[in-house]
């Protein structure tokens, strides 16, 4: 058994934990989308394969026996090549993905279905507005420059910023409960924008939004190819663990 792990999220890391432990011949995959992700405790590679076709051809030329897409329910194109390359290689593939957040009844959340209109549903009147997406799609909120942006990125931004009133925080999570209620209650926030990424991780800054009362445009996730799931690392572990033993 060789395993691919496509990571990039906790829940993928702590299946590398456990994976290490196992002693399982693994390999831990980034997208290389930040400057210096968390160190795993195996072998790691980082960019993209190149496609779905590159990803089959890695899995090919790496005799890679199964495929865990550990991914974050964001990252879309790659589980899709995911699926594709499984079903071209016929390699057994699993999904290892958290359940979304479910809204509390003291929740107010403005569901959306995509970045414009999340930028619809934010007020015409100047606000201060946390946006809690990350870089790679928040230019679409360049159309309301009247509110006052709290961006918060993994990595110092890489230029400069396309709005005239925003103040940035660098920090890759995960977040504490205390923490998300200084940040907003320091900066007066009033709006927070969010993806429904579920988890622990980024958990924090939705429950602080119900004790602050303040209201959420949650992003749904994007649509994915059916594929064998589960949200249990032991349940992983046991499908990789009972095709270890027998040696497949
Ligand atoms: C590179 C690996 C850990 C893992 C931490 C989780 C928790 C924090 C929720 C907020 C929301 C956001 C963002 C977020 C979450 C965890 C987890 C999770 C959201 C790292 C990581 C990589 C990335 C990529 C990065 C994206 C960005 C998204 C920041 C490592 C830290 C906003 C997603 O600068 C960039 O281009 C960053 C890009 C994709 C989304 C975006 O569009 O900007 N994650 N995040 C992975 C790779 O290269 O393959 O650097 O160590 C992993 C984590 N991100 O250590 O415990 O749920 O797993 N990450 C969102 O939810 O909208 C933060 O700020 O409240
Ligand atoms: P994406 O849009 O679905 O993927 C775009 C391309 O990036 C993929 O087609 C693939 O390139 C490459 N890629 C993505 N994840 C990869 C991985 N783990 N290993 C190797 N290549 C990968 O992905 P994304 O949203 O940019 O996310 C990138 C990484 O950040 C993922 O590891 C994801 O788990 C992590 N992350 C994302 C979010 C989020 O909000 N999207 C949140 C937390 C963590 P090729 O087509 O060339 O193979």
């Amino acid at each position: 058994m060789r395993a691919l792990i496509l990571g990039g999220t906790s829940d993928a890391n702590m299946l590398a934990d456990a994976a290490a432990r196992a002693e399982f011949d693994a390999v831990y995959s980034y997208g290389g989308r930040t400057r210096a992700p968390a160190n795993q405790p195996l072998p790691t590679r980082t960019g993209g394969f190149g496609g779905a076709s590159g990803l089959a051809d890695y899995i090919r030329r790496e005799g890679i026996t199964h495929v865990v897409d550990a991914t974050h329910p964001f990252a879309a194109e790659m589980s899709r090549n995911a699926v594709a390359a499984c079903a071209a290689t016929r390699t057994p593939l699993i999904a290892l993905e958290r359940a979304p957040w479910a809204k509390a009844a003291a929740d107010t959340w403005i569901e959306v279905a995509d970045i414009t209109s999340a930028v619809a549903a934010l007020p015409d009147d100047r606000a201060r507005v946390f946006l809690a997406i990350g870089r790679q799609h928040i230019a679409a909120f360049s159309t309301k420059p009247q509110h006052a942006y709290t961006l918060r990125f993994v990595d110092p931004p890489d230029g400069p910023l396309l709005f005239p009133d925003v103040d940035v925080i660098v920090s890759r999570g995960p977040f504490t409960l205390a923490g998300e209620l200084k940040m907003m209650r320091s900066r007066g926030i009033g709006w927070i924008v969010a993806r429904n990424s579920g988890g622990t991780g980024a958990r924090a800054k939705i429950d602080a939004a119900r004790e602050l009362g303040l209201p959420v445009v949650m992003l749904a996730r994007p649509e994915l190819p059916d594929r064998p799931r589960t949200e249990s690392v032991a349940e992983v572990m046991q499908w990789l663990g009972h095709r270890a033993c027998l040696g497949a």
